[in-house]
């Protein structure tokens, strides 16, 4: 296979160069080679089509051989590829790969520039399987009332950083570890996109995560999974929420310490504000740190940093009016 460059076509109708391989019998795949700067083995962004698998015949491992990737005929990636939601989730996946290695200096999900794959287009008994995720391995989905996830970058963004989470603080998914864990992808992921995006942090719907997953149909609060401006705090939101679903309230509590590191990109500088979370996540969290790690994680990364008092004052507020004090 050749490196090639071919046109793709959103679920939005929008067109995009895409980086595509040119195979040895003329078709072209989902298979992006320009991402392999020091022609390391792997390093490609590699995006296959399940053509409506099970999810849970996808989830775990490696990709299996009965998986191809994305294919078409000519060098434009339209029609089925579209509705998959492979040619979004190969772009958006270059995104999110170029974000961290532009803002936040990290070579991909492993740290080392290793190949990054997505798997679209997975099912649930036949039916939509309205879920992404992230396997331990690669990132897979379904579609939510027929529109594929991999079409947000936030959700792109979100299922990526579980990827480097685990590969660096390895926060165990479940209770508070499991909630910061759910609050590092989201912070990160709705970094890239308002980035993305040029919307600015005080647009109220900066904070909104999957918003774009509705394709109109319904206004963006309504649309939205969560929203990092919701307002809640340990004191009031948190004892009740210690739930016996979703792995002790991992995505219910998550915006409690999500919600103060927005307010954080919402004060500093929101380059700063992203290389301090990295920094914290990195540096200062172990499998098992709970919300009130995360205070000095970011207030200790901060000061590695060599930030102002004035950012420092401005972390401290934000974890206080959360409820997350020392
Ligand atoms: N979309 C969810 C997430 O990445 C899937 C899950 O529950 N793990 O958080
Ligand atoms: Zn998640």
């Amino acid at each position: 296979a050749a490196p090639a460059k071919g046109t793709g076509v959103r679920v939005d109708g929008s067109e995009a160069e895409l980086n595509i391989n040119k195979e040895t019998d003329g078709s072209y795949t989902l298979v992006d080679s320009t991402r392999d700067m020091f022609a390391r083995t792997g390093g490609q962004i590699r995006t296959y089509d399940a053509q409506r698998k099970s999810y849970l015949a996808v989830a775990g491992g490696p990709v299996t051989e009965d998986i191809s990737p994305a294919a078409s005929a000519s060098d434009r990636f339209d029609g089925t590829n579209t509705s998959s939601g492979a040619v979004d989730a190969h772009l958006n996946a270059a995104k999110v790969y170029e974000f961290y290695k532009n803002e936040i200096g990290r070579d991909g999900v492993d740290g080392k520039g290793g190949t990054i794959y997505s798997v679209v287009n997975v099912a649930s008994n036949g039916k939509d399987y309205a879920n992404a995720f992230w396997d331990g391995s690669k990132m897979v989905y379904g579609h939510m009332n027929g529109v594929p996830l991999s079409v947000g970058l936030d959700v792109v963004g979100h299922e990526m950083t579980h990827g480097v989470t685990e590969h660096s603080a390895g926060l165990v998914y479940l209770n508070q570890s499991g909630a910061l864990n759910e609050a590092i992808s989201d912070y990160m992921g709705n970094a890239m996109e308002t980035a993305d995006k040029g919307i600015p942090m005080s647009d109220p719907t900066s904070g909104l995560i999957g918003e774009y997953l509705c394709n109109g149909t319904k206004p963006l609060d309504e649309c939205a999974l969560r929203d990092l401006n919701d307002g809640r705090s340990a004191q009031n939101d948190y004892d009740p929420m210690t739930l016996d679903f979703d792995n002790g309230g991992v995505h219910a509590n998550s915006t409690i310490v999500g919600g103060a590191m927005w307010d954080i990109r919402k004060s500093l500088a929101p380059k700063l504000a992203d290389q301090i979370v990295y920094r914290a996540a990195q540096n200062y969290l172990t499998p098992l740190s709970g919300f009130t790690d995360m205070r000095n994680a970011m207030t200790l990364a901060a000061k590695s940093l060599k930030v102002s008092g004035g950012d420092l004052a401005v972390i401290r507020k934000a974890f206080d009016s959360h409820g997350i004090v020392d």
